[in-house]
This record gives C-alpha cells, structure tokens and sequence, in this order.
C-alpha cells in the first residue's frame, strides 16, 4: 500500500509563495521547486504540495482536495469555509481599512450609511457593518478596487492596505483600519479522526515549531568575574539555569544562556553593567523547549 502524504495547498504564485516554501524548507522538507507543476512531492517527507491560487485554498482544503493549506486569514474568513485555524504564521500581514477621496467627510462606520463601497471582501465587511448597524451598498470588484471612486462606481472603498502607498497614488486617504489579516496555516475541523494524517502533520508542526521558537532567541556566551554568577542568572533567566563553566583564571567563569530576542538589549545593558566582557551573540537555527 502506498505510503499517507500529507497533501499541502500554497499559492502557486504571489505574495504568500516564496514564505510558505521557505517555511517547509526550513523544516528539513526537499523538493524541487523549478517546474512548479500543480502537483509536486517532497523527497524526504510525505508531503505533497498542491500549487494553486489563494482563493481557493480555503475551499481545496474544506472539500479534502488537500489536508492543510497555508492563506491569508482574509481569504480565510471571505470563503465562509468553517475550517480551523493550526498556526498563526505572522507574514504578509497587512489590514483591510476603508479609503475615501479628499472630499469625503468620515467620522466612523456610521459615514458609510448608504453609500457604495466597493470592495473584493463582501464578506467580511458587510459582517463589519451589519454588526456597527450600517447599512451601504457594497460594489463587488475582483481587482482595481483603488480605481473605482475616480471612475465613479463608487463613493470609496474597503481593501487591504500594507504601506499605504497604492491608496496614495489613487488620491485616496486611509481612514479606518477595519480588520487584520497575516498568512495562517488551516486544515479541516475533522481533521484528527484520520490518526495517520494527524501525526504526519504533528510531525511538521513540531519542525516548524523548532524552528520559530529558535527565530526568537540568542545564544548568549560571556565571560564574567565568578562572584557574580547569581546576579548574572537573575538578569538572562533562560530555559534553565545558565551554563557555567570556570576558566583558567579562577576569578573567573564563561556563562552561556538563551536569552529572548525581545530582552536582548535589556540583557545585554544589564550584563555590561553587571562587569561582563566578551559578550558573543549567536542565532539559534533549530531549538526545543
Ligand atoms: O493569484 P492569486 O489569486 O493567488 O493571488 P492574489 O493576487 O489574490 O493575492 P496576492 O498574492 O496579491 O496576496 C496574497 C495575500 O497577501 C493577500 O490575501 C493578503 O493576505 C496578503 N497581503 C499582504 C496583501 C498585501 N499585503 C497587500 N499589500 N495582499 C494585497 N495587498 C495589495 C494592496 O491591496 C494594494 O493594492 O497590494 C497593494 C500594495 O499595497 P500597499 O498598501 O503597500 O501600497
Ligand atoms: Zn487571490
């Protein structure tokens, strides 16, 4: 019997490409990513990726076309496919905010009433209304959505924004951040009930796991006057205790820590202060708690 793969979805080209193989990758995962057929093996895991557009990932992975899929959490929500979210992957993040012309005078979702937005996320903003009680009349547009008030089909917009700088370009001001969306990885609600396909992708989660959580730390190596390691243990904290090993001159002693790269300077500044010297940084590539 041939062997279970878990079957990947991943926009086959785009914004959220180049990241989701990379994160395979980094995971240990080989294939050959040159002829991007719409089916492709990895060589050293039972993972099968599915190279498709990012709409319809949503949807490939609700009717078990693929097992998991990685897409933005817009395109997510805007399918309706009830399905669960396993990882918030943090990349392509970027927010959906409503954009009006120079003439439009918006105090709140309340300045909507009755006019034409227009939007590709008829979903997840009329949610948005419906719930601030505003009722507008949503122009449904596949692309281009900047260009629709200059045209005059509708009175201003609802679309994703990340630098802000396309809205600029159409003469339009960004006037409220309505919704947050960054790349997510999703599988099916009844996923687990096939035990085989669950270890395969708790295997992978497990890698990409590893991996994120040594993104977010330093090895942190320093020598320091051995009268002082109790300060020292105090300021890095790390997994466990630090590691101490004494050095020729018993005055002495190299520390080696992990330490959060989001205490780091704090760290850092406070072993300086502490007396410490030849302080070496050092990125983690693979760690588990
Ligand atoms: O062909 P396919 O359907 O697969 O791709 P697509 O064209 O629908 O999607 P793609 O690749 O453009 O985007 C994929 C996902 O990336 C989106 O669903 C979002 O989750 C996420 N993302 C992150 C963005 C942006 N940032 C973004 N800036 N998607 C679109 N944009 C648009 C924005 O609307 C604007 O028109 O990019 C333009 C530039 O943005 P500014 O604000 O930097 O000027
Ligand atoms: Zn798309």
């Amino acid at each position: 019997m041939e062997e279970k793969r878990l079957r990947i979805a991943i926009q086959k080209s785009g914004r959220l490409s180049e990241k989701s193989l990379e994160i395979i990758r980094n995971c240990g995962i080989d294939f050959n990513t040159d002829s991007r057929v719409l089916k492709e093996k990895a060589s050293n895991f039972p993972l099968e990726f599915l190279f498709v557009r990012d709409d319809d990932i949503p949807t490939y992975v609700y009717d078990d076309v693929a097992d998991i899929g990685i897409v933005g959490r817009n395109e997510l929500d805007e399918s309706g496919c009830e399905l669960d979210v396993v990882r918030d992957l943090g990349f392509a993040s970027c927010r959906l905010s409503i954009a009006v012309p120079a003439d439009f005078s918006y105090e709140g979702l309340k300045s909507l009433e009755g006019k034409r937005i227009a939007t590709s996320y008829p979903r997840i903003l009329s949610g948005i209304l419906d719930r601030n009680g505003v009722k507008a009349d949503l122009v449904v547009v596949s692309g281009s959505v900047e260009i629709t008030p200059a045209v005059g089909i509708a009175d201003c917009i609802c679309d994703l924004v990340s630098t802000g700088t396309t809205l600029k370009m159409n003469g339009l001001k960004e006037v409220d951040q309505i919704y947050f969306t960054s790349a997510v990885m999703i599988c099916r609600r009844d996923f687990a009930e096939d035990a085989e396909k669950k270890a395969l992708l708790d295997r992978l989660l497990l890698r990409m796991d590893t991996v994120s959580n040594a993104k977010k730390k330093k090895y942190v190596l320093f020598n320091l006057p051995s009268d002082r390691i109790e300060q020292a243990a105090r300021i890095v904290g790390g997994m466990k205790s630090p590691t101490v090993t004494p050095l020729l001159d018993r005055d002495w002693v190299s520390v080696q820590s992990v330490v959060s790269e989001d205490r780091f300077w704090s760290v850092f500044e406070d072993l300086k202060a502490l007396g410490a010297e030849g302080i070496l940084v050092m990125p983690i590539e693979k760690m588990s708690e």
